[in-house]
């Protein structure tokens, strides 16, 4: 086993595989241009008094033809047919959000502003003007006033016309966020308005740094320290567990039998901590764990939360475990008032061979809303 793993370390020496993953930036924005315009713009001007909003050419309603039997009896489906309700105005501008009901901005970390270009169409059959913009606390026209940068929507929109604006959520603190978007415009008859609901889940993003033990120096896993018997490396491949992702994983090394072998890393907390005493922010952790094989080694994982002093308020704890199937492990929990620290503590213990076989990958913690 030694020799195989030497080995293993001597290729990702010779490569530099080890220490290669760069850290993801925030996802970006969404596309610019995709979707302005759709459908055929020659059908516009066949039938402009039945036309629905946002379609082509009228459908030969089902209802139509469903109801023949009925409409000796019934009025008020004649009435209807001719009288929809849902129809435009003939002669008013409508406006309408491609996203309407609601768009969803998805996880957003606090560190950096979620983004979303989004769409306005013109569904009447005059021009939409004056038009104004109002939006909410947490989101924001990205890089400049309404319509924002990249966007191209002016004060007025003209009939079955689209165009952009580009919008961010700017977390001020960790939330399940929620705004409006209001467009108030003259409808070439009267004043209307048109919103959209906006929602972000604001959330801390990952708090472990090196996460997936990709960033190594020198074998060993940037951002860790080693706090107990024996040694750990950054480890590739072996006969028996693969890295759960990407080219490495954190595994025990050499040291004594029945000790405990500790990786650990500290994470602070404390920018959190008005949140965390109001009971406002939960915080998700899981991890995976394997050995070498069923019965031989053992590995552990804790996850402690504690005060400014590091006394110890509150832990999520595996207990000691084996087996060569790559397992997870997770917790959801609001730490206690007073939390300032979280630390998380990998642990092997050998009783068999010259390694510490607990290998673990794929760690994440993150903080969001308790009810998210
Ligand atoms: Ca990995
Ligand atoms: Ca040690
Ligand atoms: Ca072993």
């Amino acid at each position: 086993m030694r020799v195989i793993r030497a080995l293993v370390a001597l290729a990702l020496s010779s490569t530099g595989v080890g220490c290669s993953f760069g850290s993801s930036g925030i996802a970006g924005g969404g596309q610019l241009g995709g979707d302005t315009e759709e459908g055929s713009t020659t059908g516009v001007d066949q039938a402009p008094t039945t036309m629905g909003p946002g379609t082509g050419l009228p459908n030969a309603d089902d209802d139509d033809d469903d109801d023949d039997d009925d409409d000796d009896d019934d009025a008020d489906d004649t009435t209807a047919s001719n009288d929809d309700p849902t129809d435009p105005p003939a002669d008013q501008a409508v406006l309408e959000f491609d996203d309407a009901p609601t768009l969803d901005f998805g996880d957003v970390a606090i560190t950096g502003p979620g983004a979303e270009v989004l769409t306005l169409h013109n569904a009447g059959t005059v021009a939409a003007t004056d038009m104004t913009a109002t939006l909410a606390e947490t989101f924001r026209f990205r890089g400049s006033d309404y319509p924002g940068s990249g966007g191209d929507c002016g004060d007025s929109l003209e009939p079955d016309e689209s165009c952009l604006l580009n919008i961010g959520a700017v977390p001020t603190e960790v939330a399940l966020a929620e705004g409006t978007l209001e467009i108030d415009y003259f409808n070439g008859v009267e004043d209307a308005i048109v919103s959209l609901e906006l929602v972000a889940n604001i959330t801390t993003g990952e708090l472990i740094l090196n996460p997936g033990f990709e960033d190594c120096t020198n074998f060993f896993p940037d951002h860790w320290s080693d706090n107990g018997a024996g040694t750990w490396e950054c480890l590739g491949d072996t006969d028996n567990v693969d890295p759960l992702s990407g080219a490495s994983m954190a595994a025990g090394e050499l040291g004594p039998f029945n000790d405990e072998f500790r990786l650990a890393q500290n994470i602070d907390l404390a920018a959190y901590g008005a949140q965390i005493d109001e009971g406002s922010i939960a915080f998700s952790f899981a991890a995976f764990a394997a050995t070498w094989s069923d019965g031989e080694d053992e590995y552990r994982i804790r996850l402690r939360y504690s005060d400014d002093a590091a006394v110890q308020l509150d832990m999520f704890d595996t207990e000691w475990q084996t087996g060569q199937e790559w397992t997870e492990y997770s917790d959801t929990r609001v730490p206690p008032e007073g939390t300032r620290r979280a630390r998380v503590v990998l642990s092997c213990e050998k009783s068999f061979g010259d390694y510490c076989d607990a290998f673990f990958d794929d760690l994440t913690l993150i903080g969001s809303a308790p009810d998210k």
